[in-house]
């Protein structure tokens, strides 16, 4: 059987880990807080990326942070929804990691964040590295190391 280092595991490339930017639900600038939740509500993910036209990341949107931002003192104003855009609402200070990078890293940030956008030089996106992929790939190296 052949096992590998920790050492050498923590180097493997993350391009193999990624969840290409096809398979992965998310919005565009410009869309609206209504268009967002919809998306986000029928895939079932909690927080998605916003990309620009140029298919270039630019944030992230959450269901949280929509009803956050609708929250009345009374009661939810859903009739918000269609007027405010996934630009003013969406976080923009967020953990990227390059599609060059190590298994290490990526490790590193999932521990803060349940998934993390993966891009090039020009920012583009490319998909997204998950907590589960890296943990299922965690457990397989645990266990062939038994
Ligand atoms: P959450 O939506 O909070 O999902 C947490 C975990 O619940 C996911 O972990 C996954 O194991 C499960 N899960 C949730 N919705 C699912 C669905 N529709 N189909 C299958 N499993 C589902 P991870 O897979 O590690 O994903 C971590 C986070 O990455 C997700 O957090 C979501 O925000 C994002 N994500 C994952 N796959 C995505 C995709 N294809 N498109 C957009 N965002 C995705």
């Amino acid at each position: 059987m052949i096992t590998v280092s920790s050492k050498d595991f923590l180097q493997i490339p993350i391009l193999e880990f990624i969840i290409s930017a096809e398979k992965v639900a998310h919005v565009q600038l410009g869309n609206n807080a209504e268009h967002a939740l919809l998306v986000l509500t029928k895939t079932g993910y909690s927080s998605i990326p916003v990309l620009d036209v140029k298919y270039r990341l630019q944030g992230l949107i959450s269901s949280q942070q929509i009803t956050d931002e609708i929250l009345g003192l009374e009661h939810i104003e859903y009739e918000r929804l269609p007027d405010l855009k996934v630009d003013d609402i969406m976080k923009k200070d967020i953990a990227v990691i390059h599609v060059d990078e190590k298994f290490q890293k990526g490790l590193d940030l999932l521990v803060d964040n349940p998934y993390i956008c993966v891009v090039d030089d020009e920012k583009t996106f490319l998909g997204i590295l998950t907590r589960r992929v890296i943990l299922k790939q965690m457990k397989k190296y645990l266990y062939q190391a038994q």
